[in-house]
Order: structure tokens, then sequence, then C-alpha cells
């Protein structure tokens, strides 16, 4: 079985194993409070601070779906960019330079324009750089994340024909988006320039667990003006061990 669904499994059978033989010794808030000091914890993983992280892998690393001069240029110029900036209107506009993108995007609307701009750029770029990893030939994801992509999407091949559509249909810059919306259902979605799905003044509203950039800068010197080519070659790039280990946490 799936490492999520036995600790589930566990947290819920130990809690009323203990509530059923009276044996408990912490009041019922404490108990409930340590499971969600617990589900915290995980959730904590994924915080995004302002700074822009090291890339986790070479700039060369994606070729040749995406290359090299197109990665350096993308992490070191566009993304910089907006790290930068974001630390820039944070402290112009009274933000503590600790608090996460999780925490800040859904009150995005009580800021400026730059504020929703470069905090939208900076955590989608975050994202994106996680959600890929060295090409291969045969992608996709596997266990609880797969069964949920079928379930929700009818196959794999259904999702991805969908996600491509909402990349390739969203008109001027933005990103395709793989997300969790509050009811714990999978979606797919697009938001316009930086916004994303976490934001309060987004159309689409949860969780992303993979974002795919089709701003021009992110393709163009490879692919021109073929936005579906770089879509279709982009899959083999896909981190999945990390857009799961997103989902498990957002379940837990
Ligand atoms: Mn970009």
């Amino acid at each position: 079985m799936p490492q999520q669904y036995n600790r589930r499994k566990f947290l819920g059978s130990g809690l009323k194993g203990m509530l059923v033989a009276g044996i408990a010794t912490a009041s019922i808030p404490e108990l409930l409070s340590s499971c969600a000091t617990s589900k915290k914890t995980i959730v904590t993983t994924f915080k995004t601070g302002m700074a822009q992280q090291p890339l986790p892998y070479a700039f060369s690393a994606l070729e040749d779906v995406i290359d090299t001069q197109t990665m350096d240029i993308h992490y070191n110029r566009h993304a910089a960019g907006y790290s930068k900036n974001l630390i820039e209107a944070a402290s112009a506009e009274g933000v503590s330079s600790e608090t996460s993108m999780e925490d800040l995007l859904p009150n995005i609307s009580r800021y400026t324009t730059k504020m929703r701009n470069n905090a939208g750029g900076h955590y989608n770029h975050e994202l994106f750089w996680k959600c890929m990893r060295p090409k291969r030939e045969q992608n996709a994801p596997t266990g609880t994340l797969l069964a949920a992509i079928e379930n929700t999407f009818g196959s794999f091949e259904q999702f991805k024909l969908q996600f491509a559509n909402a990349a390739s249909g969203r008109f001027g810059s933005g990103w395709a988006w793989l997300y969790m919306n509050n009811a714990k259902t999978l979606m797919i979605g697009s938001t316009p320039n930086q916004d994303n799905p976490l934001m309060n003044v987004s159309e689409i509203k949860g969780t992303p667990l993979l974002g795919l950039d089709v701003w021009e800068h992110a393709y163009y010197l490879k692919y021109q003006n073929k936005r579906a080519d770089y879509i279709a070659h982009w899959w083999k790039v896909v981190n999945w061990d990390y857009v799961s280990q997103r989902y498990t946490a957002l379940m837990s």
C-alpha cells in the first residue's frame, strides 16, 4: 500500500482506538492539535521563500528538450528579476522578507501590481524548476498520483491532451497548471501573465502540483512560434516524483 495511506490509516485508527479504549491521557483538542502539527510539517516542505534557490540541475541538463542558453537566460535574467523585484516590493509595502509565497499569494489583492507580478513570477518559476529533471523517453506518473489522474481525466493520455490544450490555448503569456482545488479534486487550468491558482484574484483557485511556463521566453530560442512542439517535448522532462510528493502532502 502507498506509504501515505498507511500513515493516514494509522493516525485515524490510533486516535479512534485511544478514544474508544478510554485510555487517552491527552484531551481531544490536544490530540487534534498534534495531528495538525504533523500535517503542517509535511506541507511546510513546500513553503516558498522570497530568495531564488539554486537550480537543482545544470543549465544543460534538460537538453535537448530545453536548450542550455534558454535555461541560463530564463533562470539568471527572468526568474532572478522576479525574486529581486519581489523583495523590493515587499520592503516598500511592509511585508516581512520571511513571508512565504503560500501565505502571501492568497492575499495578493491587498498589494500593488508590482507585488502581484513578481510574487507570482517568483513562485511560479521556483515551482517550474523543481517540476523538471533530465529527460526520459518513457516518462509518466505512477502509484496514487497516476490512479488519481486516471480517475479524474480518464487516462494519462487524456490528461496530457487536456493539459496541452490549456497550455496552447492560453493567449499571450501565462501558465498551464495541474492543481488541486479546495475540494481536493485534480483540475487543469491556465492563468495569464504570472498569476497562479494560489492568488485570490485568480479565476481558478487551488494549489499547483505542476506548472508549465508558456511565456515565449521559455521556449522561443529553440521552438520559435511553435508552442505546441515545446509542450509536446516538455513531457519528457517532467519530474513526476516531485509532482507526486506534492500530491501526497496535499492529500494527507
Ligand atoms: Mn518564465
